[in-house]
């Protein structure tokens, strides 16, 4: 094994941004007239926001046409950006700034790989951005996950073969991308959910580069 570069998902590994998803999703459902729980909330998570609109309507049973559909998602990801702009780097997930710098002094190279097309601000907000080499996100891809698009992209940005990448995802389909794409793929959060992963962390907390290599040879 010569691991070479990671590639991150962003909401649920980075950053719990899945809690402003829903208050904006939960607004717009609202407004339509009918409800939208936490627990169907869990539905989105990796889910592009056009796929996330789809689940959101068919759940209020509602059929609408192209244009209002372009402008919901407009509406929803308006509100969803009102709340991302007042993000600070207080809502970091515990303990990956250091392992970040682990990442850097080992000369392990590092990309993002989300479906966001607001991953650049959410970084910015957090000030995390200058650690991404090449940051993939919703802007640059045409495929969602669990198609392997993402990573691939993120893996030929840096030059690294898939082999030699570990993905960090917190949700399903994106492990399934991960996989797909050749990578060593690391579950953040729940085991039961991310079985298919090579191994899975619950966070970055008391976790280290060696840790995670281990965890991965051992599954071998
Ligand atoms: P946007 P990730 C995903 O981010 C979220 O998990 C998902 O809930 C959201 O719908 C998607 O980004 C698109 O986000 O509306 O900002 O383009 O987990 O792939 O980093
Ligand atoms: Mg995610």
């Amino acid at each position: 094994m010569n691991i070479q570069a990671c590639i991150f998902d962003l909401d649920g590994v980075i950053v719990d941004t899945a809690k402003y998803h829903y208050k904006a999703w939960r607004r717009l459902a609202n407004s339509l007239g009918f409800d939208f729980t936490e627990a169907q909330n869990e539905q989105l998570k990796g889910v592009s926001r056009m796929e996330s609109l789809e689940i959101i309507l068919s759940i209020g049973k509602k059929t609408l046409d192209e244009t209002t559909k372009q402008e919901l998602a407009t509406q929803k990801n308006d509100w969803y950006l009102e709340y991302i702009t007042a993000m600070t780097p207080d809502e970091i997930l515990p303990s990956v700034p250091r392992f970040l710098d682990e990442l850097k002094a080992k000369n392990i190279r590092i990309a993002l790989g989300s479906a966001s097309k607001n991953a650049v601000l959410t970084l910015e907000k957090v000030n995390l951005l200058d650690y991404f080499e090449i940051i993939i996100d919703g802007t640059k891809t045409t495929r969602s996950k669990p198609d392997p698009q993402v990573f691939q992209l993120g893996a030929k940005g840096l030059g690294i073969t898939p082999e030699n990448c570990i993905v960090f995802e917190d949700a399903a389909k994106g492990v399934t991308a991960a996989r797909s794409a050749g990578m060593y793929a690391i579950g953040v959060g729940n085991a039961h959910d991310l079985a298919h992963a090579h191994a899975v962390i619950p966070s970055f907390e008391d976790i280290n580069f060696i840790h995670v290599t281990k965890l991965l040879k051992e599954t071998r």
